[in-house]
Order: C-alpha cells, then structure tokens, then sequence
C-alpha cells in the first residue's frame, strides 16, 4: 500500500506531482490546501474561519486542518492508500498525523521532499496569479515555511522516512524522478 506526504515550499510543485502521481498510482491526492479552498468557496463553517488566514500566507489553526485531514482519511478511498499533499506543515501536525496513523493501523508512509531556490518559486507562483500569490504573501509564505515547515526535513529524515527530489527541473523529469525514487 502506497502513503506518500509531499513536503516543499510554496511553488515547488507538490500541488501539481502530487495530483499526477496519485492518479498513475490510483490512489487519492488528499490536499488540505485545495480542501480549504472548495470549503471558502462553499462558505462553510470551516471556509469562513479559514479564509483570513490563507489571504495572509499564514498557516490555518492546526486544530481546524487536523479534523479536515482525520475526517478524510477514515474516507473509504483512502483505505488503500493515499498522498497527503500540503499537511503536516509543522512538527505539531506531523506528531497529530503520527498519532492518527497509529489509531488507523496504518504506517509505512513515505516522505518526499520537493525542494526548489526561493527565486525559482516565487517566479512560478506570481505566474499562477491564484488570490495567494502576490509578492507580499509569497514572501511571508516561504518565511513560514522555512521557521514551520523546514524543520521536518530533520524530523522525517531522523525516522528514515524522508526522500528528496529536485524539483527545480521540468515537470517531465520531476515526475520521472518520483517514480523511480518511489519504485526503488
Ligand atoms: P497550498 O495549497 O498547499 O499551496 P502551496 O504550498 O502554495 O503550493 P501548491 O501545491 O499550490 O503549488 P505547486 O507547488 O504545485 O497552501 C495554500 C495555503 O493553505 C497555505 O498558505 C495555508 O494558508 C493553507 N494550508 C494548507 N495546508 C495547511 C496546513 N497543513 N496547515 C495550515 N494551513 C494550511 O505549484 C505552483 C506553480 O508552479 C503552479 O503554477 C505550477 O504549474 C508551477 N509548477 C509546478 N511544477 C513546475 C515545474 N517543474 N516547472 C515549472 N513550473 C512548475
């Protein structure tokens, strides 16, 4: 069974890998920031709470992301596996995810670091032009990145889970790159 976590910073193309390589592996991409932009859309409960902190670039509360993320994995798609696409993003969801995994009777899952130059991101991301990414909030996106989220490098790598792929490459040879890391 295939459980994949993408980790990178903004840009460096999980959204884009994660959703090409669940649909060759027939497994769901369960990406919590698309999750939390289908619930603003819908203004829902969850979407209303969310909005004011996804237009600065700041990370949602965690206990609002981790019910999103539990409530999806006991999903009967994702019994056969999944790739998490944007979550965790701090040691305290990748604990949370640790936990929960426990109480499902899952494990194994791999961790794929996407990583790519600040320059190169920020150019990508200002060329999508979602609501997200202006300059200011790119910025202030990877600045949380590197205090939140850089740290679980260490921590997946610490627990043998972590494999990295340049993602400063075309989507091809990105894409080309995960199949044979996660073949390996
Ligand atoms: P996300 O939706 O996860 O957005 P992202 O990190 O900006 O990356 P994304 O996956 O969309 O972009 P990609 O690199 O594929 O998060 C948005 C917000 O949601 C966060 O800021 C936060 O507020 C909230 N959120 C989400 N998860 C959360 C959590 N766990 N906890 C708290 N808050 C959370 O691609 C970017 C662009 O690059 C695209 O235009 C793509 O076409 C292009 N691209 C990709 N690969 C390329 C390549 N190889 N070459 C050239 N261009 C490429």
């Amino acid at each position: 069974m295939t459980r994949l976590i993408f980790l990178g910073p903004p840009g460096a193309g999980k959204g884009t890998q994660a959703k090409n390589l669940a649909e060759f592996l027939y497994i769901p991409h369960i990406s919590t920031g698309d999750i939390l932009r289908q619930a603003i859309q819908d203004q829902t409960n969850l979407g209303m709470q969310a909005q004011s902190f996804m237009d600065k670039g700041e990370l949602v509360p965690d206990k609002l992301v981790e019910d999103m993320v539990e409530e999806r994995l006991k999903q009967p798609d994702a019994q056969t596996g999944w790739i998490l696409d944007g979550f965790p993003r701090k040691v305290t969801q990748a604990k949370f995810l640790g936990e929960l995994l426990i109480n499902l009777r899952e494990g194994g899952e791999k961790v794929i670091n996407l990583d790519a130059p600040d320059a190169v991101v920020i150019n990508r991301l200002l060329g999508r032009g979602r609501k997200d990414d202006t300059e200011e909030v790119i910025r202030r996106r990877l600045e949380i990145y590197r205090d939140e989220t850089a740290p679980l490098i260490n921590y997946y790598s610490d627990r043998q889970q972590l494999l990295t792929v340049n993602g400063n490459q075309s989507q091809e040879e990105v894409f080309s790159d995960l199949k044979n890391i996660i073949a390996a």
